[in-house]
């Protein structure tokens, strides 16, 4: 079976960041607005009274400290609370392919590739901005790509999920270099008035080449010995948004139309099936955990990352073995494991081996075992 490498990756990274001060300053103004304008239905218990966030809680929790937004204005205004876009017009670049465009000419670049060397592009992401035309299939009209293009989602796993579909293209002959970009807009679908996940998200976009070994010209790629994937339907992530809200009678308006979790149980429930996946899928391709020099994992939160990599390595992970982002980015969904993989993979030497891993809503988990050529 032919060889397959990622030869190159891409980061886009919004202009704006928020840091939890911003954002807790906000929600604790919306938070005293809204118990003064209910008071007399506190006062009379027919409301629960709503209670602040808090800065320290969010570092503690999940190690984030900040996150980049593509609209800040709308997020850190109490009266607004969201993301404000303006509506571009069917002739301009979408604001997704825009990001896209961006995080593309990167990975282009760092591969040692053109645009006419890719004849298939997969956007892959947690939430698309519309049904069709495809994003992918723009991406490929502004980077001037002949082949073909298609949108895939399985949440955070998206990107995870995409380079085992271009890892089988590959393979198979049926295309011969591939990009794949996970542009996240997570702030468009985030709900900054709930207490328990307003700090979660960030926005950003990040690409990835993909070829043959023997097309490849850049140094330092990877070269893939294997992926895994895996699905386990759940309900604790989920966002109920979708074509048919229009049909219904709470419409588009209802809280479940945003992203809502069971923090706690997705926590439980996901750092063990993604341990196990990762030690059963290195036992069945003959590899040892003891030999990873580094785990670029989802960046969803800093304690759970902490305990897979316990579980994984058997030990506390050195400093730098699992390098986070998510300090800096937050949670952005499907990209954040690969802007780890970007950021922090460049010092490796050729035959180390590192594990790209991502897990998220669905459940859904995917593993790409990596090892670095000349
Ligand atoms: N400020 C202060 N205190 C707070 C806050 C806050 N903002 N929020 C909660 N608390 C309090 C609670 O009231 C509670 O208090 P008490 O003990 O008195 O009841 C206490 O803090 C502890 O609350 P929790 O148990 O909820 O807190 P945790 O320690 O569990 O931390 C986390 C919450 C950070 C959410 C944590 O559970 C977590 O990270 N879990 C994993 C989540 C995860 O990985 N989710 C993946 C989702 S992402 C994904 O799949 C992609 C979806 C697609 C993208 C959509 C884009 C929008």
């Amino acid at each position: 079976m032919a060889k397959v490498v990622i030869s190159g990756t891409g980061v886009f990274t919004p202009p704006y960041s928020v840091s939890n001060a911003e954002l807790v300053e906000t929600f604790n103004t919306y938070v005293r607005k809204h118990n003064e304008d209910n008071a007399d239905a506190i006062a009379r218990g027919e409301a629960e009274p709503m209670v602040e966030s808090n800065a320290d809680f969010i570092v503690k929790a999940s190690g984030i400290e900040a996150r980049y937004v593509m609209n800040k204005s709308g997020i850190v205004d109490p009266d607004i609370m969201a993301p404000r876009l303006r509506q571009r017009s069917n002739d301009e670049p979408s604001i997704l392919a825009e990001m896209s465009v961006d995080a593309a000419q990167k990975a282009l670049k760092r591969a040692n590739k053109t645009a006419a060397d890719i004849d298939a592009v997969l956007v892959a992401c947690s939430n698309l901005e519309r049904p069709y035309p495809a994003i992918a299939v723009e991406v490929q009209e502004l980077l001037g790509i002949e082949g073909f293009g298609f949108d895939m989602n399985v949440a955070c796993s998206s990107a995870t999920f995409a380079i085992q579909t271009a890892y089988d293209m590959l393979r198979s002959g049926s295309v011969d270099c591939v990009l794949i970009v996970d542009p996240e807009i997570c702030s468009g679908h985030l709900n900054f008035r709930d207490r328990d996940s307003h700090f979660i998200f960030g926005d950003v976009c990040t690409a990835i080449i993909m070829e043959r070994e023997e097309t490849c010209t850049a140094k330092g790629a990877w070269e893939i010995l294997g992926t895994r994937l895996l699905t386990k339907f759940s309900n604790n992530i989920r966002n109920n948004f979708g074509f048919l809200n229009r049909a219904t009678p709470e419409g588009i308006g209802a809280k479940d139309k945003l992203f809502v979790q069971e923090g706690r149980k997705v926590f439980k429930e996901v750092v063990p099936m993604v341990s196990q996946l990762i030690l059963e899928h290195m036992a069945d391709e003959g590899l040892d955990p003891k030999d990873l020099k580094r785990m670029w994992l989802h960046q969803a939160n800093k304690n759970m990352n902490d305990f897979i990599g316990r579980k994984v390595l058997g030990r506390d992970p050195e400093p730098g073995e699992q390098p986070n982002i998510l300090q800096e980015y937050a949670n952005t969904s499907s990209a954040g494991s690969i802007i780890a993989f970007s950021k922090f993979s460049e010092d490796l030497k050729e035959g180390d081996l590192g594990l790209i891993c991502s897990f998220g809503a669905g459940y859904s988990a995917g593993n790409v075992l990596v090892r670095k050529r000349a």
